[in-house]
């Protein structure tokens, strides 16, 4: 049988895949015979009570200690393995947020406040950073599309800028001035409504880790990662389109959609394949990152080459 006990087996043996794979299977097999509430992970829960997502990929996810050790998070340093490193000092609780400009419901939101009413689930999502690697992640978290409602924006409102915390003290890579702090993005309404738009809160089923952007962050499944702002802070409801951290420090080689085409090259690389990581070969890129369904129809007659 697959209950796990802990004391059945030394942690040392075992990765956490492998305990998360093995939980899933039992709790697909509790399910179906309705056994429910094993465990208290919200991923289990979800699991039994079978609401797994739709959107979520049967990709095999990444290895645990892959998406928490192979980072990008330029306030912890520029090298990939800097964040896990260094990103302990980041400080999450209390964490607030302030909402401001085009909605009704502006205010600072401490992140209890913000999370309470939200419903948080488990997508399988795959993800594709702009230098080439990619990763199968299974997040928890709460569609954007939810928060964006609570907080009623006014018909001005057309797009959503977000903005990590600026702290130098607790986050030393922003005392270089690599990228002008702190770290901003955006979103046009219609990207940030989709429903594959989320807010994320944790990875395989436990809190985001401090190097992942805890204690919150955006996830968009179709666009090169750099557009999934860790740490946020601050969210904008604004009638014009923001400029973010990477098209600020080069705009011909960073746009503002940003959505992963392998038929767009990147000024300095081809972007046709992808190296995912844990696996040997490389693999095909999708257009829209394989997210075309849900996504395509929102840039309908736009040109992708001009607007990358
Ligand atoms: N605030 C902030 N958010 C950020 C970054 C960053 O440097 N600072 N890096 C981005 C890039 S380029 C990528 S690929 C993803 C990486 O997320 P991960 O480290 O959780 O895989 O975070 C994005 N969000
Ligand atoms: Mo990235």
């Amino acid at each position: 049988m697959l209950i796990l006990k802990s004391n059945d087996i030394k942690s040392s043996e075992i990765t956490d895949y492998d305990v998360y794979q093995d939980r899933r299977r039992f709790m697909k097999n509790a399910a179906g015979i309705g056994i429910a509430g094993v465990s208290g992970l919200p991923i289990v829960e979800a699991l039994a009570k079978g609401t797994a997502s739709p959107y979520s990929t049967s990709e095999k996810p990444t290895e645990y200690e892959a998406i928490t050790e192979y980072c990008n998070f330029y306030e912890f340093g520029t090298g990939k393995s800097d964040p896990a490193k260094n990103a302990h000092s980041l400080v999450t609780s209390p964490w607030n947020v302030v909402v401001e400009g085009e909605c009704e419901k502006p205010g600072k939101y401490s992140l209890e406040d913000l999370l309470k009413p939200m419903n948080i689930e488990e997508r399988v999502y795959r993800f594709r950073c702009v230098e080439g690697w990619s990763m199968v992640i299974p997040w928890m978290g709460f569609q954007l599309s939810d928060l964006i409602k609570r907080m009623q924006p006014t018909s001005k409102a057309k797009y959503v800028y977000f903005e990590t915390l600026l702290d130098p003290e607790h986050m030393p890579g922003q005392k270089r001035a690599v990228l002008d702090w702190p770290y901003v993005e955006g979103l046009r309404m219609d990207e940030a409504m989709n429903p594959l738009t989320l807010m994320g809160t944790g990875i395989y089923g436990k809190d985001l880790l401090n190097q992942n952007g805890a204690p919150l962050r955006l996830v968009v499944p179709w666009k090169y990662g750099f557009k999934s702002i860790k740490s946020i802070a601050r969210i904008r409801f604004l009638e014009t389109q923001p400029v973010n951290s990477w098209q600020k420090a080069n705009k011909h080689e960073y746009g503002f959609f940003s959505n992963v085409n392998p038929n767009v090259s990147h000024p300095r690389w081809s972007q046709r394949k992808e190296r995912r990581i844990g696996q040997f070969r490389k693999i095909k890129t999708q257009m829209f990152n394989g997210y075309g369904e849900q996504v395509a129809s929102l840039y309908s007659g736009m040109d992708l080459k001009k607007y990358f």
